[in-house]
């Protein structure tokens, strides 16, 4: 086995990627990886065993987020970014390291590589199946891969300049957790619901940055056409990118579209003042090679998700910045203040055709919390007088796996008197198949981004204050989800944190489940899989 990795639903076979990975990571990459997560543990255990005020940590905790956004599936394919990454680390562990004294510390606070060939040289011995134990391995990842996804949406708000040192404080002290080997299987089940509570902080945190900075997004029709006028492309989530981009295109005869998780920034009443932010060019992630080939123009990836691009005129279009990277494409930097100069990718769409026209129309987003309170009292109206008879929660990822078409058509088979609340980008399977509305309310209701899930939790929060119910599993509504990667996964933990029940997880279970953790999810949460459509249309009715 050269390398080992089980942290997507796309992981080989469903059990791991051994020898290169399904998304394109191969071997030295999953290494390097492997490395920089083992350097993170050493600067926790640092941190807490030195009981370093994490508040005064600025620099390492921004690192760390970094980090660990960096090593979220097809972020980031650089490996000689990864090096660099794992040297930055070391130095600041080790800084950290000379301010404590008389600690006994474990091999991973203390380790020394001076090279890449003795990076590559220690990470076999470091990496996920070093925990031999298959239950605290499977929740001792399940906890970072959850940590991971915390990291970009802390990473997101941090953008934006609002950040929250006690989710820096828990991520030491998970991190720091999965060294210590006094630590029971019961310990980590706690500590797994605790990423959860820590998850919804982050969400929160992020909603408040967004809201406080762009507006709260209100119901709005996006275009899915193009304009006749070179083009930028933008993908990923950061919306402090979107704005930048969106001020320095502003009359250079550029356009701007949105792409994939960037399609809810169109509902912020703040990007609506840019003449020049033309729509959303495409779908889901899986689909760039073939859109990007359609787009013509530059494409810049705030965040995952990369396909590696296989031919060399679209890598020479790709941009990557903040945790992104793609080796041959420019990877654009933040000065000491934030500010990222887009001058060279403005430059290289003027001298580019516009996009070209794949389909046309509008569809309708922006349902995230404040928008759907506003609407409350006709939603409520419609579930009292049976006008809605259920709600189903469809949020998550898309994949590229022919399976998934399971959403496509369980969204067109559940009675027409439901609706969908979703959010990320598992609603490209189902958005634009006109689903209608029930008295004006939309049928499928897109709250935003993966991490907008938190507005669907507020939306059932208030349903079930609404209602006058005890337990927010009595609430006409049910859990469909789908899952990709680690955002998936700490959205997971922290519906899980806030009692949410019953929760169907597809369209496999994980791979990195151990047959015991699985039964504690299954028995605790009443976790389960996905059938086939008919039948689990059944089930749900
Ligand atoms: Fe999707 Fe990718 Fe948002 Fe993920 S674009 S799969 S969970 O990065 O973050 O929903
Ligand atoms: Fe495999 Fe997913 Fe890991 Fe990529 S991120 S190596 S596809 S498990």
């Amino acid at each position: 086995m050269s390398m080992f990795c089980f942290q997507c639903q796309e992981t080989a076979k469903g059990t791991g990627c051994e020898i290169r990975g399904v998304c394109g990571k191969v071997e030295d990459l999953a290494k390097l990886q492997d490395l920089l997560i083992y350097t993170l543990k050493g600067i926790s255990e640092v941190v807490i065993k030195g009981k370093l005020e994490v508040k005064n940590l600025k620099k390492a905790n921004h690192q760390v987020m970094k980090s660990m956004f960096m090593t979220i599936t097809n972020a980031n394919f650089d490996e000689s970014a990864f090096e660099k990454q794992i040297e930055i680390m070391l130095s600041i562990r080790d800084e950290l390291r000379a301010t404590t004294s008389g600690i006994d510390f474990h091999d991973a606070a203390v380790f020394e590589v001076k090279s890449r060939e003795s990076m590559l040289e220690k990470a076999p011995y470091i990496g996920v199946l070093a925990t031999e134990n298959e239950d605290l391995r499977s929740l001792q990842q399940m906890i970072i891969y959850g940590l991971k996804g915390m990291s970009a949406y802390t990473e997101h708000a941090l953008n934006i300049g609002k950040e929250n040192t006690d989710i820096s404080a828990f991520i030491y002290e998970a991190l720091a957790a999965t060294l210590d080997d006094t630590l029971s299987v019961d310990d980590f089940v706690a500590l797994t619901l605790k990423t959860g509570e820590y998850g919804v902080k982050a969400m929160a945190l992020l909603d408040e940055a967004n809201t406080s900075k762009y507006g709260n997004p209100e119901i709005t029709e996006v275009n899915i056409g193009v304009r006749n006028k070179p083009a930028i492309l933008i993908s990923g989530h950061d919306l402090k990118d979107l704005e930048q981009l969106l001020d320095q295109t502003k009359d250079t005869g550029v356009d701007v579209y949105t792409h994939s998780e960037m399609l809810p920034a169109n509902s912020y009443p703040f990007f609506k003042k840019y003449d020049n932010l033309v729509g959303n060019y495409g779908n889901a992630w899986w689909k760039q090679l073939e859109e990007f080939k359609t787009f013509k123009g530059p494409i810049v990836f705030s965040t995952n998700c990369i396909v590696p691009p296989k031919s060399e005129e679209i890598r020479n279009r790709i941009f990557t910045t903040n945790a992104a990277g793609y080796p041959g494409c420019v990877y654009i930097e933040a000065d000491e203040y934030g500010k990222k100069d887009y001058s060279q990718v403005i430059a290289l769409a003027k001298t580019l055709p516009a996009p070209e026209e794949i389909e046309t129309g509008s569809i309708v987003a922006g349902f995230a919390h404040n928008q759907v309170l506003a609407l409350a009292d006709k939603v409520v109206d419609a579930v009292k007088s049976g006008a809605i008879k259920k709600f189903f929660v469809m949020g998550g990822c898309d994949g590229r796996m022919p399976y998934r078409k399971y959403y496509t058509e369980f969204a067109q088979s559940i009675p027409k008197d439901t609706v969908i609340l979703t959010a990320g980008c598992a609603k490209y399977r189902y958005n634009k198949l006109g689903l209608g509305d029930i008295g004006g309310i939309p049928r499928v209701l897109d709250a935003g981004q993966c991490n907008d899930s938190y507005s669907i939790v507020l939306i059932a929060l208030k349903l079930q204050e609404v209602f006058g119910l005890d337990d927010i599993n009595k609430l006409p509504i049910v859990y469909n989800i789908a899952w990709y990667e680690q955002k998936a996964v700490i959205v997971l933990l922290s519906l899980l944190y806030l009692g949410v029940k019953n929760i169907h997880l597809g369209p496999s279970l994980p791979g990195f489940l151990s047959p015991n953790v699985a039964k504690v999810l299954i028995e605790k949460f009443g976790i389960s899989g996905i059938g086939t459509v008919d039948d689990d249309v059944k089930i749900f009715a």
